[in-house]
């Protein structure tokens, strides 16, 4: 039994679990370093040793605790183990804005996560790297239609080196499931169209580029 206090310490409304998938060298450490200690490191080994990071967050006066799991460079070999996806309440699929093989391999990675992971997973389509704008090779457009096309619901681009978004993207998600867990959230900030949420790296909001929006319900 835990203690009055302990529970206290470690009292949250809601856990989400959260996985990073995507290519190596995406930035997916970095994106979830900067998250959990606000720092970027030039140099993330993939040997840092530790599966997953925790923090909590404050939603509307909900305490909810995210816990977010990395690949440890097991994407390397594509060997991540089915256990991996098959609990995730959310998987952040990313790529490198400047590396377009790494774009051309996001079909891929939904298929792991529709192969493996549970019906409901959220997903969310993660462009980082966009401190890089001169070496851009995938348009935020051509996210957003692939995000249209395979019912994602979170299409956002984002800088771990510069902080861009990465705060943001992971508050998205939380409301997401917040949503998905049948509470209502405040539409403060950002676009949201039929459970839709597509953000510029510069957190202007924009329309999505198709008007035949594929209306992901959520069944969780
Ligand atoms: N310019 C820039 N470089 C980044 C960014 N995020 C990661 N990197 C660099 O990209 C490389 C791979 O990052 P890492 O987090 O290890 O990628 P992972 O293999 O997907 O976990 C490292 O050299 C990082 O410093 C970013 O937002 N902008
Ligand atoms: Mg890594």
């Amino acid at each position: 039994m835990q203690s009055a206090g302990l529970e206290q310490e470690d009292s949250f409304d809601f856990l989400f679990k959260i996985i990073l998938i995507g290519d190596t060298d995406v930035g997916k450490t970095s994106v979830i370093q900067r998250f959990k200690t606000g720092m970027f490191s030039e140099r993330q080994q993939s040997t840092i040793g530790v599966d997953f990071i925790v923090r909590t967050v404050n939603i509307q006066g909900r305490k909810v605790k995210m816990q977010v799991w990395d690949t440890a460079g097991q994407e390397r070999f594509r060997t991540i183990t089915q256990s991996y996806y098959r609990s995730a309440h959310a998987a952040m699929i990313t790529y490198d804005i400047t590396r377009r093989s790494t774009f051309n391999s996001v079909p891929q990675w939904i298929q792991e996560m529709e192969q493996y992971g549970a019906a409901n997973v959220l997903l969310a389509l993660i462009g980082n790297k966009c401190d890089m704008e001169s070496e851009r090779q995938v348009e935020f457009n051509e996210a957003c239609t692939l995000a249209n096309q395979k019912g994602i619901v979170v299409a956002l681009e984002t800088s771990a080196k510069e902080a861009q978004n990465v705060d943001q993207a992971f508050i998205v998600m939380a409301r997401e499931l917040l949503a998905c867990n049948g509470l209502a959230v405040r539409e403060d900030g950002y676009h949201m169209d039929s459970r839709r949420i597509l953000l510029r790296s510069n957190t202007k909001t924009i329309e999505s580029p198709t008007n035949t929006v594929e209306k992901k319900t959520c069944e969780c």
